[in-house]
């Protein structure tokens, strides 16, 4: 199965998430924007993991919870731009280099990969870029412009998710999450 682990957001993160996101749909000529359900950052992309390795990470995500006494926090997103890939563009929001919500996430993605190494399970080792991709393979006219503007988004949970297309519509289902606790 295809997994990653995640944060994902409430609705009221999510639909002005959408607002960005149309934004650049509506200055677009063609894309492959994100469904609302499917917006989330991804923390640590696994791809193709065998079933058996489930339990194992599962373990590896509590012990990485319980070892940083791990609380709700908060993650600021401002800052918009694109990955360009062949002659198409990818979009996403970014958290703030300067939001200590970072360090809490790069702190956790550290452990995780270090459990993740140990335990021979094989992940995605490129350095870690915390974005949420409103788009793909996206072509426009004219520079895309977005007015500047900050999302504070709550952070309760960290989820393992499972990603596969159905019906040929990608879908992510959450098979397992810690609950943060309050701070
Ligand atoms: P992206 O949005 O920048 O494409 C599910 O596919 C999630 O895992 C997406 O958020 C995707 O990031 C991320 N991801 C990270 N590394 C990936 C890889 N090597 N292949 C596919 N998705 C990857």
């Amino acid at each position: 199965m295809r997994l990653f682990i995640a944060v994902n957001f409430n609705n009221e993160i999510k639909s002005r998430l959408v607002q960005i996101r149309d934004r650049i749909s509506a200055q677009s000529l063609k894309g492959n924007f994100s469904r609302p359900e499917n917006l989330h950052l991804t923390l640590v992309f696994l791809g193709e993991t065998p079933e058996d390795q489930v339990p194992a990470v599962c373990s590896i995500m509590a012990g990485a919870q319980r070892t940083l006494s791990l609380r709700k926090f908060t993650l600021d997103f401002a800052h918009t731009g694109c990955f360009r890939r062949s002659n198409k563009e990818l979009w996403w929001i970014a958290a703030e280099k300067t939001d200590p919500g970072l360090g809490v996430l790069a702190e956790l993605r550290r452990r995780l990969s270090s459990g993740l190494l140990a335990a021979g399970i094989v992940f995605d080792k490129r350095p870690f870029n915390a974005h949420i991709t409103l788009g793909r393979e996206i072509k426009h006219p004219a520079p895309i412009i977005l007015p500047r503007e900050k999302i504070t988004a709550p952070i309760n949970r960290i989820s393992l998710m499972k990603s596969e297309h159905i019906s040929g519509v990608l879908v992510y289902t959450e098979i397992f999450a810690l609950e943060l606790k309050q701070g």
